[in-house]
């Protein structure tokens, strides 16, 4: 063999946009937490056990006899026609201002790639989904944070600072959030959809979780609200991202946006360079479970996450000291915990994983950095028992972390 000729410097090579990249803390942790014996509240999977395998396996063998060829052939950018109609019907739009995506990761990125040139102003809560965070920054945001309270986004602060900050964005999860499980109430979602509509301002609205409500009352979506505004589907300032990862299976990669038709045209556009289109077979299979298996696998979630959920609470007023606090949330699949001030969640990560429990520190939710002190806990893939154990062994880390 010749000698191995010196390597390019690659790192020198990256474009300033690869080098704005950086690794999402969830899928590192999720490396460490693939060890068996590790009790993971780090990772938001929804419960493998819950899948509807079987319902997927008749949908695939369905979906092959119907279309024949059509179903491993190439096909539209925009998505399979009767999955895009299905969708605009249940939001009462036209189909056409539905955009199928392969996972809603993907329109978080190609609606940043659209949108945000560098230095636009982003507004983004704090804390955040840390991988919209990942997504938009290639693309050289300028990050505002808005202040939030137990019910979502300040309305009152993001007023006083539109007067004086001219954005471009704001981007926000107003069901069950993740990280922290809150949920933005009616009044203000109301404010904030007429605020940014006056101020110019357009809204990612990123909707995962709004279907696995387990108690409390469902508020209108800023999507609907702002199609109220506007009086116009395609004058409708809001963008609205869902997924049946969480509601049916994430491994299908089937999301969807809602939008007003010029958002849609950009980005069937920016989709055509990323993957020409989301999998055939993959959206005719998601298309064969919508009636029957869909609200029925939702049921059965909603009622799952609901019980860890509590489980999860009971188990932390029990097992934490005093001074910790948790999020209450009515649904999805996240709770947020704040420690006393001055106990570092990333570095006490080292010590939960030696006692086999894992988490998601809070810092990479905030885009300004802060949050030193919270963490994530994911409660929708842990059985009780493995709950039980894990909040027992997080408590006495924390506790081993104020001594
Ligand atoms: O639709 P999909 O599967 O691409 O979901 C992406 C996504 C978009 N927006 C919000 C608010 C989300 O929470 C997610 C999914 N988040 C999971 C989490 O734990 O934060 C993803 C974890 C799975 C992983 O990174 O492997």
């Amino acid at each position: 063999m010749t000698p191995a000729r010196p390597a390019p410097d690659f790192t020198a090579l990256f474009s300033a946009r690869a080098r704005r990249m950086n690794a999402s803390a969830i899928r590192e942790i999720l490396k460490v937490t693939q060890q068996p014996d590790i009790i993971s509240f780090a990772g938001g999977l929804p419960a493998p056990e819950l899948f509807p395998l079987e319902e997927v396996r008749r949908a695939a063998d369905a979906a092959l006899t119907r279309y024949g060829p059509a179903a491993l052939q190439y096909s539209t950018t925009e998505g399979h026609p009767p999955l895009r109609e299905w969708i605009g019907a249940r939001a009462g739009i036209p189909a056409a201002n539905v955009q199928i995506m392969t996972g809603s990761q993907q329109a978080l990125d190609l609606l940043g790639k659209i949108l945000i040139s560098e230095g636009d102003t982003v507004l983004v809560e704090a804390p955040t989904y840390l991988g919209a965070l990942q997504s938009f920054q290639p693309y050289g945001p300028r990050y505002v944070q808005l202040p939030t309270d137990d019910g979502g986004i300040d309305v009152d602060a993001l007023a006083e600072l539109l007067q004086t900050t001219p954005a471009k964005l704001l981007y926000a999860v107003p069901n069950f959030q993740n990280p922290t499980g809150r949920t933005l109430d009616a009044q203000r979602r109301r404010r904030l959809v007429e605020l940014t509509a006056q101020y110019g301002v357009l809204v990612i609205e990123d909707d995962p979780y709004g279907q696995l409500r387990f108690s409390g009352e469902p508020a209108p979506s800023l999507y609907e609200l702002g199609l109220e505004y506007a009086g116009d589907v395609d004058a409708n300032h809001i963008l609205y991202c869902s997924s049946f990862s969480k509601t049916l299976v994430p491994g299908l990669r089937d999301a969807w946006v809602q939008a007003a038709a010029p958002i849609v045209s950009k980005l069937v556009q920016a989709k055509q360079g990323a993957d020409l289109h989301t999998p055939t077979l993959n959206q005719m299979i998601v298309t064969e479970l919508l009636d029957e298996v869909l609200p029925r696998q939702i049921e059965t979630v909603r009622r799952a996450y609901g019980q860890r959920a509590a489980v999860m609470l009971g188990h932390i007023g029990e097992q934490f000291p005093g001074g910790v606090q948790s999020t209450r949330p009515e649904g999805g699949m996240f709770l947020w915990v704040t420690l006393p001030e001055g106990i570092d969640s990333t570095r006490m990560l080292e010590r939960a994983l030696s006692r086999n429990v894992a988490y998601v520190p809070g810092s990479p939710f905030f885009a300004l950095g802060g949050g030193e002190n919270t963490l994530r806990l994911s409660y929708s893939s842990a059985t009780p028992e493995q709950i039980e154990r894990g909040i027992a062994a997080l408590g006495e880390t924390i506790r081993e972390a104020l001594d």
